[in-house]
């Protein structure tokens, strides 16, 4: 097999988020010196593009996030098409509404999509179920076509996903709206309780025959605060008793080769809240996770 490579889109923006600082996290990771790890192991990757939030607008924030859903959705589909293995780093987790329209767009004529999804929190609600209102609690909906229609209508008027192609992996805070949408749609969720009782590893593989099952390929997303705080406390939203770090690792190093995986999304890191660099660390070594191949493993 030959040596894959990363193709890392950072998503700069906060805008449909709780605060401002997950926008500095692309950022962050560009210049972290732990990418000299993916040197010393042979992963390939590179920066690819960079979506910001820098022009300020006055638009209602949905307008806004449309603009950068449609960016990304473009450049995520034109990678998919020439079968390069994308990495999409926020960002807060909105980026999912362009990432996985893109992959949409890129293959709905051959097949469904499938997409592991790995958070908190459900990211299931819809404008009339929020109380906060942000976006960034809505792509999970949008992707299933419930949601607001400049979101939910990027590149295509179909719905993105089909719920039986989705799962939820590590979910342990959500408000009751939100599980009645995906319990209505019989969305299979594995909340943190099942995964503590049963391991990562048996969860994660459940889940790989949930996506795989009558699709053309599958994604993952990526929530930092699926993990458990004491080890990753860079993020917003933090949720006590969450995912082992070394257990998410292990998971995406065993589908490191899986030509069926389109292609990553790690959301909501935000720097200002991390400590020792803790966060940013795994997060590359995540990207060394996703980025091993068996040439690669041969030198270990
Ligand atoms: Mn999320």
């Amino acid at each position: 097999m030959d040596n894959k490579k990363l193709h890392l889109i950072s998503y700069a923006c906060a805008s449909a988020g709780a605060e401002m600082g997950c926008q500095a996290g692309p950022v962050v990771l560009q210049q972290s010196s732990y990418l000299a790890e993916l040197n010393k192991l042979h992963i390939l990757y590179q920066w690819d593009a960079l979506i910001t939030s820098a022009i300020q607008s006055d638009q209602p924030v949905k307008n806004i996030i449309q603009m950068y859903g449609l960016q990304l959705a473009n450049i995520i589909s034109q990678q998919v098409k020439q079968q390069q293995y994308f990495v999409v780093l926020g960002g807060d987790h909105s980026s999912a509404i362009g990432t996985w329209s893109g992959v949409y767009d890129a293959c709905y004529q051959q097949g469904a999509l499938g997409l592991i999804w790995i958070d908190a929190h459900m990211d299931s609600h819809t404008p009339e179920t929020t109380e906060s209102g942000r976006i960034h609690g809505m792509p999970v909906a949008t992707l299933l076509g419930y949601g607001y229609p400049e979101l939910t209508t990027i590149l295509h008027y179909a719905p993105k996903l089909h719920p039986k192609n989705l799962c939820l992996i590590g979910v342990r805070s959500f408000e009751q709206a939100e599980r009645d949408l995906l319990q209505r749609l019989q969305v299979r969720i594995f909340y943190m309780e099942e995964v503590q009782r049963r391991g990562m590893q048996a969860v994660f593989q459940e889940a790989l025959e949930i996506v795989n099952n009558e699709t053309i390929g599958y994604g993952i997303s990526i929530d930092i605060d699926s993990l458990d705080p004491r080890e990753a406390p860079g993020v917003d939203v933090p949720e006590p008793n969450g995912i082992h770090a070394q257990d998410l690792c292990d998971v995406l190093s065993s589908i490191a080769s899986d030509k069926r995986c389109f292609g990553a999304e790690i959301a909501e890191f935000d720097p200002y809240y991390d400590k020792n660099k803790q966060t940013e660390q795994w997060i590359i070594r995540f990207l060394a996770a996703l980025g091993s191949s068996q040439v690669n493993c041969c030198y270990n």
